[in-house]
């Protein structure tokens, strides 16, 4: 495969080098950059919920008492920034663009120009929903989920919203054919489906989760502009009364069908929060314990079949709409059947720690946090998943513990193991590995005391989105005191986040360098084969050609305790051996 990518003979200005750059790398890092701070400030506005919940009406520096108004504004933001500004971009945008390419043996990503636009048009979505806050009475405030009709009547930040959904959705597809096309084209010579490491095959089908699951989406997105602008009322029912009186719209439509599109949507959109986070854990699993990742194969037709069933679900976030007991049982089987490829995951990737010669380096201990939080999260999922047990734990805080334990200790761990571990790729530097241990285990401790109380609020039957946090329920006397808990524990998660930021900053420069290419001693191409950091065009300077599967870790007879698939693996002949009388 030709390299036609090499620039050298020019010095790019610093506009094209890093605004229109169209070098994966540049863009994955412009990706992290960007997804990185909206993380941040979704994490912001969530603290100064907290600080509500736990202490109702009492001022904020600065910003002065909440009103519920903009409770539900940071809320609706919170989940949405952290879902589509914070996490996918991340997950996808930075990581699946800056080492996809690398470990198919790829001098980029097939479309450059096309994963340019894909960026910009993420970074004005973004621009839109944060201008959004400006707007008169602010942002959207219907919950990420903006069921009409309340979101159709709902100030204009709903519509601000509306259109960076639009723009960012866009993205996301822009995005999804990229990586199809680069991973079913650019495979290298040798690269074979059944020779990627499994962190491809997980982009590979959270491609086609976002390129299938989004269109609709943006459908409904346009539809719910047009009930809001053009007077049209597809989601709005005719007879509908509010404060100010009867409401005038041409009637017809219904609510029900927004719930349909967007978890139609959201809840593959889950998937794409989950699969990319257990491709990191599997690539730093398997690098940490010295060994192949146990049922390869196995993992890889789970992570298939996942996919599928991802779309067969969405319902089961709609039991109490009053659906009939037939239709109600479908979607209860689906979604039983749906976590067992989830649990043959996870289970592997336990499996795979055993006999292992563990080396617990920062990326390492993340990626062993994940498993039991994905765990809980998982586990916590099934009564959600049978209507008997799901209408009373429907929009309780139980259902806010759950899938945080899946997003957040879940699958933030992971994109932090995912930072430490390709760091060094990136920058040619180590990060600080008494910070990483640090950062770890405050973490840990503070995720937990924030989203293991929820699960007992929820039993209870404590509301979520409540501005006064339970105070006006007598039922929630019991559990109301862990708003305090979960405060305090939120701002210790802030603070153990500080030694990251610091250890991020500044390791670009002043942490140790690097000795030798393949710093992790990994079998995979974006260490082995690629140069430590990646400059420029091309990636590579000689196309590796691959020979092996992707984690070739003690092979029994071989030199090294890792075979590098661009090198063919070489046993000792039987006869070398000398065998002792
Ligand atoms: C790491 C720290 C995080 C904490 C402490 C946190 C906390 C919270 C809390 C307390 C709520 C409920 C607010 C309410 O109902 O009144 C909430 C809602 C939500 N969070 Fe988080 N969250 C975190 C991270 C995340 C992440 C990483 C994601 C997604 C990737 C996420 C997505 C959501 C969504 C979608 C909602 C629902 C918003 C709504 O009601 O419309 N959160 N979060
Ligand atoms: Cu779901």
């Amino acid at each position: 495969m030709a390299d036609d990518h090499s620039h050298s003979d020019h010095q790019e200005g610093f506009w094209s080098k890093y605004w229109f750059s169209t070098d994966h790398k540049v863009i994955g890092i412009q990706y992290g950059i960007t997804a990185m701070l909206f993380l941040l400030f979704g994490f912001g506005l969530m603290l100064l919920m907290r600080w509500q919940l736990a202490s109702p009406g009492v001022e904020i520096p600065l910003l002065g008492a909440l009103t519920p108004e903009m409770y539900n504004q940071f809320g609706a933001m919170h989940g949405t920034i952290m879902v589509f500004l914070g996490v996918v971009p991340l997950a996808v945008g930075a990581f699946g663009n800056y080492v996809v390419p690398l470990q198919i043996g790829a001098p980029d990503m097939a479309f450059p120009r096309l994963n340019m636009a894909s960026y910009h048009v993420y970074f004005w979505g973004g621009v839109v929903m944060l201008a959004s806050f400006f707007v008169p009475e602010g942002a959207a405030k219907s919950g990420w989920t903006s069921y009409p009709p309340l979101a159709n009547i709902e100030t204009m930040g709903q519509t601000m919203w509306l259109w960076g959904m639009v723009l960012l959705i866009t993205s996301s597809l822009l995005g999804a054919v990229n990586f199809l096309v680069t991973i079913i084209q650019l495979r290298t010579e040798g690269m074979t489906y059944f020779k990627m490491p499994f962190f491809v095959w997980a982009q590979f089908v959270t491609a086609f989760l976002l390129l299938l699951a989004f269109p609709p989406l943006e459908a409904a997105g346009f539809l719910q502009l047009a009930d809001r602008l053009l007077g049209t009322s597809f989601f709005m029912p005719s007879g509908l009364v509010t404060a100010e009186g009867p409401l005038e719209v041409a009637g017809g439509g219904s609510p029900l069908l927004w719930q349909h599109l967007f978890w139609f949507l959201a809840h593959p959109e889950v998937y794409v929060l989950i699969l990319p986070a257990m491709g990191i854990v599997a690539e730093v699993l398997a690098n940490n314990t010295r060994k192949p990742l146990w049922g390869y194969k196995l993992m890889v037709y789970s992570v298939i079949f996942l996919g599928f069933m991802s779309f067969i679900v969405w319902a089961h976030h709609m039991f109490i709409t009053g659906m009939g007991t037939a239709i109600s049982a479908f979607f209860q089987v689906t979604t039983m059947i749906i976590s067992i490829p989830s649990v043959v995951i996870l289970s592997a990737l336990f499996i795979t720690l055993f006999g292992g010669s563990i080396r617990f380096n920062t990326a390492m201990w993340f990626a062993l946090g994940f498993i039991p939080m994905f765990g809980i999260g998982g586990l916590t999922g099934l009564p959600l998943g049978l209507a008997p047990t799901d209408i009373p734990l429907h929009d309780t805080y139980y259902v806010i513990g759950h899938f945080h334990y899946v997003v957040a200790p879940g699958t933030i761990f992971a994109l932090f193991a995912g930072i430490y571990y390709w760091y060094p790729k990136v920058t040619g530097r180590t990060m600080n590995e008494t910070l990483g241990r640090i950062h770890f285990w405050g973490s840990m401790v503070a995720m937990n005391g924030i989203f293991l109380p929820m699960l007992h609020q929820g039993m209870v039957g404590m509301s979520r989105r409540l501005f006064d946090g339970g105070l006006t329920y007598s039922f929630t006397e019991g559990v109301i005191h862990y708003n305090s808990v979960m405060a305090v524990s939120a701002f210790v998660l802030l603070l153990f986040q500080l030694p990251f930021i610091y250890n991020f900053l500044t390791s670009i420069k002043w942490g140790r360098k690097v000795t030798k290419s393949n710093y992790w001693e990994a079998t995979t191409l974006e260490w082995s084969a690629a140069p430590t950091p990646p400059v420029g065009h091309g990636n590579f300077a000689t196309i590796p050609t691959v020979y092996h599967g992707p984690y070739e870790y003690s092979v029994p007879g071989h030199e090294l305790d890792y075979c590098p698939q661009e090198v063919p693996i070489q046993l000792p002949d039987a006869a070398d051996q000398t065998v002792e009388p």
